[in-house]
């Protein structure tokens, strides 16, 4: 049995179709905007999500990097959840790199924040604070369960941006897990809001890269960030040609990570000392909670890993597991079987 890797979905390995489609890109100098490739990528992926233009990107870190500057002058405030990825990750880039503030509001397990706080935590004319100039939300949530976030949710929060003049962004790392869980389609979640970024390099398997989209003026003013942040790149339609064999065959697929993820979530919650919100788990993230003293998570996951099976602790009773490509129905039942076992024996 090969090894079970569900430490991410960023561990994915590219297809053989997105092999071929790389060998026979046709190239230019993206600096100069003329890869036909990436301008093919851009096209796409602007209109899946019902916006006028894209941008590709490194990575999902600086996606929300570009997207947050290009919304935020220096010394102004956005509003996200406690558990967002942009502020509990990303290496604090937006206050470090661009001097924005983090006003961070409680994220509930769903992925969701209070609307009313929202609306609360938007600021007065004042010199004394801060001016607000975002709203950003994640979805699906990575820290909430992997919750996918409703169009009717979101456009709530949209209603409360308009209100008061406010564009709201989505990190979309996971989007199409999202669309996927919720049977729709990533425009329809996506087309009120001001932006969204999302990541080609996570479910969708391809090596790297992930895309900011919006008005075409928001995304001239990230072309020239990322420019700025040294991630402007020359012919790397190496990358988009991966990205646009993603968008075109493994989006439906992700429905086969979300149902080894509830047969992952459903066979551990029935394993005596762990236990898992069953009731969250909607896309490919599953969070186990270890629930008596007897182990804890780094003991598991060394012992795990030595049986071919890795996932990471993240917090001092809580493992992450994240179904992907790379893992078949099989490797979740070993991963069941020597959870078991581990537990039997340990108990
Ligand atoms: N998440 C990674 C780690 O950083 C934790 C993972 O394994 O889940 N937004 C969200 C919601 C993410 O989950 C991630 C990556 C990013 C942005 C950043 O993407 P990258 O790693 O491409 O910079």
């Amino acid at each position: 049995m090969n090894t079970v890797d569900l430490r991410s979905d960023t561990v994915t390995l590219p297809t053989d179709s997105m092999r071929q489609a790389i060998v026979s890109a046709d190239l230019g100098d993206d600096v100069f905007e003329e890869d036909p490739t990436i301008n093919d990528l851009e096209e796409k992926a602007a209109a899946l999500f019902g916006k006028e233009a894209a941008l590709i990107v490194p990575s999902g870190t600086m996606a929300n990097l570009v997207s947050v500057l290009a919304h935020c002058d220096r010394g102004t405030e956005v509003i996200l959840g406690d558990k967002a990825h942009t502020y509990m990750y990303e290496a604090g880039g937006i206050a470090a790199f661009g001097g924005v503030h983090p006003r961070t509001l409680k994220n509930f397990d769903d992925g969701t924040i209070d609307p009313d706080e929202i609306q609360e935590a938007v600021r007065p004319d004042n010199v004394h604070f801060p001016q607000t100039a975002l709203i950003g939300l994640e979805n699906s949530h990575n820290v909430c369960h992997g919750s996918p976030l409703t169009k009717t949710y979101i456009d709530e929060i949209v209603a409360i941006g308009e209100e008061n003049k406010l564009p709201v962004h989505i990190d979309g790392a996971r989007i199409f897990n999202a669309a996927v869980a919720l049977e729709t389609t990533v425009k329809d979640l996506t087309e009120n809001v001001t932006s969204v970024s999302f990541c080609l390099s996570k479910g969708l398997s391809c090596p790297v890269g992930s895309v900011v989209c919006g008005s075409a003026k928001f995304i001239a003013k990230t072309r020239r960030i990322r420019k700025g942040l040294g991630g402007g790149m020359r012919q790397a339609g190496v990358l988009a040609a991966a990205g646009i064999v993603a968008l075109d065959e493994m989006i439906e697929r992700l429905k086969t990570d979300h149902a080894n993820a509830r047969r992952l979530a459903e066979g551990i919650d029935a394993i005596d000392g762990l236990m898992v919100r069953l009731d969250l788990v909607k896309t490919n993230i599953v969070y186990v909670e270890l629930v008596n003293n007897t182990r804890n998570p780094d003991q598991v996951v060394a012992a795990m890993k030595d049986k071919g099976v890795k996932f990471f602790a993240v917090g001092p009773h809580r493992l992450r597991m994240v179904t992907n490509s790379g893992v078949e129905a099989e490797g979740i039942d070993h991963t069941l079987e020597e959870l078991s076992l581990y537990f039997a024996s340990s108990s």
